[in-house]
C-alpha cells in the first residue's frame, strides 16, 4: 500500500515539478519565520532568512503543542510534508526539492527537502548559541531504517566549516532509524506517531562575536514522497558571557573611578593650604575638609582597608575581595566636588 501512494505521489510529483518547486506563497516570509523561532532579546540578531521548499513545508505555529511555544507565543514546525498538518491543519503545499546524495548520514536519495536558512549576527557578548528541538515522524514504528527521514541543524561558520547543532544524545543527526530511543506517543491531538522528546542544541560561539554564522534547519523524506517527517523549532537565542561581562566592566568602573579620585586627592592638600593662606571663609574652609573626610572613608570602605595609602597598589590588582564600586563612585564624586570648591573660592578670591 505505502508503496503505491509513493509512487502515485512520486508521479505527481514529476508532473507538477515545474510548477511548485519554487513557488512561494504570497503570505509566508521565511524573515517571520525566523522571528517566531528567536527568542526575544535575540530578535535583533537576525541578518536575514530564506526558505528553499514547498510553501505547506514550513509552518508559523501558535498553537500549543507538546509544550511548544517554548518561547513568546509561536515556534515553527517544519515538514517533509505540509507542516501544519502536525495541528491538525492543512496549509499549502509539499513539493521540496529532491538530491539525489543528500541524505547527511547515508548519502542516499532525499525528497520534499525542505531548508531554512538564517544569518545571525553574534552578539559582542555571546557565549552560546542555542534552540530547542524534537524531531517526529509518520516512518515510526513502521517503516524504521527502512525510510530514514532526517531532520538536520548545522551552523557555517565564518570560516566556511560546519557544526551540526541537532544532535541526539548519542551523538547522531536524528534519523528514522539508529535505534534513537525516547520516542513517546504524542499528545492524541498532534498528527504524528512518534515523538522524541524535546532537546537543547548549543553551540559555543564567543570565537565568532561581531561575526555572522549561518545556520541551517533541513528536514526531508528518504527514498519516498509519502509518508512524513517532522521538526518543532523555537527558542533560538544567544546566550552571554554576560555574567562576565558585567563584572569585567565593573572591574574597570572601579579602576577608573579610583585613579580619578587619587588624581584629585593629590591636589587637595596644596589647594588647601592656599586656601588657608589667602583667606578663603572658615566656613568654605570647613566644608571642603568635612567632604575631603567623607571622601577619604568611602574610599576605605570601598577597598575594604584602612590605609588609603595601600590602596594606590591595588587598583589594577585586587579582585578579592571585589571593592565596592557604589562607594568607589561616591568617594570619587566628593573629592571632585572638594576641589572644585576650593578651586572656585580661591579663584573668587584672587579675581
Ligand atoms: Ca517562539
Ligand atoms: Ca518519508
Ligand atoms: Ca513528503
Amino acid at each position: 500500500m505505502k508503496k503505491l501512494i509513493t509512487l502515485g505521489i512520486v508521479f505527481l510529483f514529476l508532473a507538477g515539478v515545474g510548477g511548485f518547486t519554487t513557488a512561494q506563497s504570497l503570505t509566508r516570509d521565511a524573515k517571520q519565520e525566523a522571528l517566531a523561532i528567536l527568542s526575544k532579546d535575540s530578535r535583533n540578531t537576525l541578518v536575514s532568512a530564506t526558505f528553499e521548499g514547498g510553501d505547506g513545508q514550513i509552518f508559523i505555529s501558535n498553537i500549543d503543542k507538546l509544550e511548544f511555544p517554548i518561547e513568546g507565543n509561536s515556534y515553527v514546525i517544519l515538514s517533509s510534508g505540509i507542516a501544519s498538518n502536525a495541528v491538525n491543519g492543512n496549509i499549502g503545499s509539499t513539493g521540496g526539492i529532491s538530491v539525489p546524495n543528500g541524505h547527511p548520514v547515508f548519502g542516499t536519495e532525499i525528497n520534499d527537502v525542505a531548508t531554512l536558512t538564517i544569518k545571525l549576527k553574534v552578539p559582542a557578548n555571546a557565549k552560546t548559541l542555542s534552540f530547542k528541538w524534537l524531531f517526529g515522524s509518520n516512518e515510526i514504528p513502521c517503516c524504521v531504517d527502512e525510510y530514514r527521514d532526517f531532520f538536520r541543524a548545522y551552523v557555517i561558520l565564518p570560516d566556511g566549516s560546519t557544526k551540526d547543532m541537532a544532535l541526539l544524545p548519542n551523538g547522531n543527526i536524528p534519523y528514522v532509524g539508529d535505534g534513537i530511543q525516547n520516542y513517546t506517543s504524542p499528545d492524541p491531538t498532534v498528527d504524528i506517531n512518534e515523538v522524541t522528546s524535546i532537546y537543547t542544541a548549543s553551540l559555543d560561539v564567543s570565537k565568532y562575536r561581531g561575526k555572522v554564522i549561518t545556520l541551517v534547519f533541513q528536514i526531508a523524506d528518504e527514498d519516498d514522497y509519502s509518508v512524513d517527517t517532522f521538526a518543532f523549532i523555537d527558542d533560538l537565542k544567544f546566550i552571554g558571557g554576560k555574567g562576565k561581562a558585567d563584572k569585567r566592566s565593573y572591574i574597570m568602573m572601579i579602576q577608573i573611578w579610583s585613579k580619578y579620585f587619587f588624581n584629585k586627592y593629590d591636589q587637595f592638600a596644596a589647594l588647601y593650604a592656599k586656601a588657608e593662606e589667602i583667606g578663603v571663609s572658615n566656613e568654605t574652609l570647613k566644608k571642603a575638609l568635612e567632604l575631603h573626610l567623607n571622601a577619604t572613608e568611602q574610599m576605605l570602605y570601598a577597598w575594604h582597608t584602612d590605609d588609603l595609602e595601600s590602596i594606590r597598589a591595588k587598583i589594577w590588582k585586587q579582585y578579592v575581595p571585589l571593592p565596592r564600586v557604589y562607594a568607589v563612585r561616591r568617594a570619587y564624586l566628593y573629592e571632585r566636588d572638594v576641589i572644585s570648591l576650593l578651586e572656585s573660592a580661591i579663584q573668587e578670591i584672587e579675581s
